[in-house]
């Protein structure tokens, strides 16, 4: 706050003296000189970074890069969306894939998702290798569709307890 003060030209600025220390007020800290005040505006928080994890690449096979997220509803349920480019470089509208079954697909279990053309049909896929209670490892697939979303996973390789 006072670093902004000093670049605007400290008590030369048209914002003159400080007038109070930094004071907590609605969307952010701020604090008052004799000519005016400084606040910081608070960015808004992304409430559901920490339910997502995003890929890329080219999930319909248009040749642009595209967005998959895979995402944690809680309850042991996820869902995969993408969002392909478009040629402005912009994002359409997402596209709904395959969705668990509520109690079917525990998040955390998940290793990091990768993504690649796994079938060598000009989309690239999901992999991701899925840690089982019962101690196994199971990798699955899911092939993308013409419209970037995804299907259900296939089943792919899978270790025994106590080997992964
Ligand atoms: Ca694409
Ligand atoms: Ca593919």
């Amino acid at each position: 706050m006072r670093q902004k003060w000093f670049e605007l030209g400290a008590e030369r600025s048209c914002l003159g003296y400080p007038q109070s220390d930094e004071d907590d007020v609605a969307g952010g800290p701020r604090e008052d000189f004799s000519g005016g005040y400084i606040r910081h505006s608070r960015r808004p928080t992304d409430g559901t970074a920490h339910l997502r994890t995003e890929l890329a690449g080219d999930f319909n096979g248009d040749g642009r890069a595209d967005l998959a997220t895979v995402y944690d509803y809680g309850g042991q349920t996820s869902a995969l969306f993408t969002l392909a480019g478009k040629p402005d470089g912009g994002s359409a509208e997402d596209v709904r894939g395959w969705e668990a079954q509520e109690g079917q697909w525990y998040a955390g279990s998940l290793g990091r998702p990768v993504s690649g053309d796994t079938d060598r049909d000009g989309r690239d896929d999901l992999a991701v290798v899925y840690n089982h209670a019962a101690g196994s490892s199971m990798a699955h697939t899911f092939r993308s569709r013409a419209d970037g979303g995804f299907d259900s996973p296939l089943k792919s390789w899978q270790a025994p307890a106590g080997t992964w």
